[in-house]
């Protein structure tokens, strides 16, 4: 036997080492990225709280005034005794609307990472709505996993995914995601997607650079994160946050860009900044309601309804897999 040299274990939870080798990797790679996924830490998740309350940040406010305006027409398309599965629940707040226009919905299956915020909500659903099983699941919704048994059971599962998350992925993770949302729901099901849609770019370009600066503050969490959970020593005051509308890639691009020619730490390895490069932080692509259309026929998701509002900024489509 050959004894071989054992690499010192690192005392991290598996999330951690994730994150950090995501962020070396992004870093050492050209141009430079991060993950967006990683905003939203304790702090990046209130200020994407107080980004939804800025004048300038339509979607949210729009997006639930259209549940609450469109919720029974919404509703005829969910069956007697189906399961509602929520991908990337959160908080809940926006599948409320429709567990109270749908009361023939058996049970309902919030999915999120973040296991503490799903149990919490868990329990205050169950009190508010005494009627429905509450089945919590704590998943990735990019990656396959499964439904309890009761929600299985149900004759048949509505799937709801809110708030344009689907627009922070590539189109190919989207129609990856939508294919996966498929094969989680089986035949029959129906899916209920939010999608923020193509607009001018000054509608675009204000609501991402907001007057009070929250956007600023939550894209700049990203390198508070980094340096607090990885040792990192960005310098928050020599990077600022760019944001702007992509018109031929339909898509809304943040940035972070360094001041000045730097070098920066993070986890052992120094990375060079050349004055004015940014760090690609986040995608945020927009669709009109026939390019999704067209990206979820493709895995076999058929176009059943489609709700907009009156300026057409926001999109709320519904297709049914017949499997
Ligand atoms: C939560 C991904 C829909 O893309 O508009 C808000 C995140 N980024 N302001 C979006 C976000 C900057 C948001 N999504």
């Amino acid at each position: 036997m050959v004894a071989v040299a054992r690499k010192r274990i690192p005392q991290q939870s598996p999330e951690t080492s994730t994150f950090e080798s995501d962020v070396i990797e992004g870093l050492r790679s050209t141009p430079k990225s991060l993950p967006a996924k990683y905003f939203y830490d304790a702090a990046g998740s209130q200020l994407f709280e107080r980004i939804t309350e800025l004048p300038e940040y339509y979607p949210t406010r729009c997006e639930i005034s259209m549940l609450r305006d469109y919720a029974a027409d919404i509703a005829k398309l969910i069956p007697q005794g189906a399961a509602l599965v929520e991908f990337g629940s959160g908080s809940s707040r926006k599948a409320r609307i429709l567990l109270s226009a749908a009361p023939k919905l058996a049970a309902y299956v919030p999915v999120d990472i973040c296991r503490e915020m799903i149990e919490q909500e868990a329990a205050e659903l169950r009190r508010d709505f005494p009627q429905l099983k509450v089945l919590p699941v704590t998943a990735d919704i990019c990656k396959p996993f499964d439904l309890p048994d009761e929600a299985k059971g149900a004759p048949v599962r509505v799937g709801f995914f809110p708030g344009s998350t689907i627009g922070n992925f590539e189109p190919h993770e989207a129609s990856a995601f939508l294919r996966n949302a498929a094969n989680i729901l089986g035949a029959g099901a129906t899916l209920i997607v939010g999608v923020d849609l193509i607009k001018p770019a000054e509608v675009l370009n204000a609501a991402y650079n907001d007057k009070a600066g929250v956007t600023a503050k939550f894209n700049l969490n990203l390198l508070t994160r980094i340096n607090r959970e990885l040792g990192g020593t960005f310098r928050l005051n020599t990077f600022e946050h760019h944001a702007f509308y992509n018109r031929e890639r339909h898509r809304v691009e943040m940035h972070l860009a360094s001041l000045k020619r730097q070098k920066v730490k993070v986890g052992g390895e120094t990375i060079d900044f050349r004055a004015g490069e940014t760090i690609h932080t986040e995608n945020s692509y927009k669709y009109s309601v026939e390019s999704l259309a067209a990206l979820a026929r493709g895995v076999g998701w058929l176009p059943t309804g489609a709700w907009t509002d009156a300026h057409r900024y926001f999109s709320i489509q519904a297709f049914r897999f017949a499997g």
